[in-house]
């Protein structure tokens, strides 16, 4: 079965893809869509960040999520890298395009943004001991990345054609890419990747006057509860 892939057909596809199954409360995507886009060069798979868009990071919302998407409860994460088609091309015949994860920073999970072969937040990429690649069908797939510890994370893929079974096509390069993210302390109030005086004061200045900033644990009240989290984040550092 050759695949025709075109932008056409990743727009119409783009609701399904992003819409998170779960009831309730929906996680959150993290900030603008950030893509990975993915076209043909002759016999060879090539790939480009949209480096418009700033480092995903990955976040922790406080919230409960339901159904299949309460593997993302407790953690910090991000879904804004996209894999998208860029432009019109075809695979070659009785081809698949295969994703698979070669390496990564130890602690980073990944779940599936969802498509007909693998269901949304389903594991992948190793995660939970799930095979490390996945098929893609060409449409827009926003995968969920999630860790618990704070500082960088990075995880490189190769981007292939593959048969039904993922052995790589002979002839045909791969493309290779590093996708990038980051876990800031939670103690790290300005965001420079350090614990220090800096975020000291400025959580107290916004404390003194009752600012949201202080709202350590995004209750909508700024209190003493707040204080001692901080301060015990701010003793631990990062
Ligand atoms: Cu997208």
């Amino acid at each position: 079965m050759a695949l025709v892939l075109n932008t056409r057909l990743v727009l119409a596809a783009l609701m399904a893809a992003i819409s998170p199954a779960a009831l309730g409360v929906d996680p959150h995507m993290g900030g603008e869509m950030k893509h990975v886009m993915v076209w043909r060069d002759a016999s060879s798979l090539e790939t480009m960040i949209d480096d418009t868009i700033p480092l995903p990071i990955l976040t922790d919302y406080d919230e409960t999520y339901t159904g299949a998407a309460s593997v993302l409860n407790g953690t910090w994460y991000n879904s804004q890298y996209g894999w998208v088609v860029e432009g019109f091309w075809e695979v070659p015949p009785g081809a698949s395009i295969w994703i698979e994860r070669l390496s990564g920073t130890p602690g980073l999970a990944s779940y599936s943004g969802g498509t007909m072969t693998t269901p949304a937040f389903t594991p992948i990429f190793g995660t939970a001991g799930s095979s490390a690649r996945i098929m893609w069908d060409g449409r827009m797939l926003h995968n969920w990345y999630a860790a618990v510890e704070p500082g960088a994370y990075e995880a490189t893929y190769t981007v292939y054609f593959g048969d039904s079974q993922g052995t790589p096509l002979n002839g045909y390069a791969p493309a290779i890419v590093t996708l990038d993210w980051y876990l800031y302390c939670p103690a790290d109030a300005n965001l420079d990747g350090f614990v220090n005086a800096l975020d000291y004061d400025l959580f107290a200045s916004a404390f003194e006057i009752a600012d949201l900033a202080a709202d350590f644990n995004g209750d909508g009240f700024v209190n003493a509860i707040d204080y001692d989290a901080f301060a015990e984040h701010f003793e631990a550092g990062c």
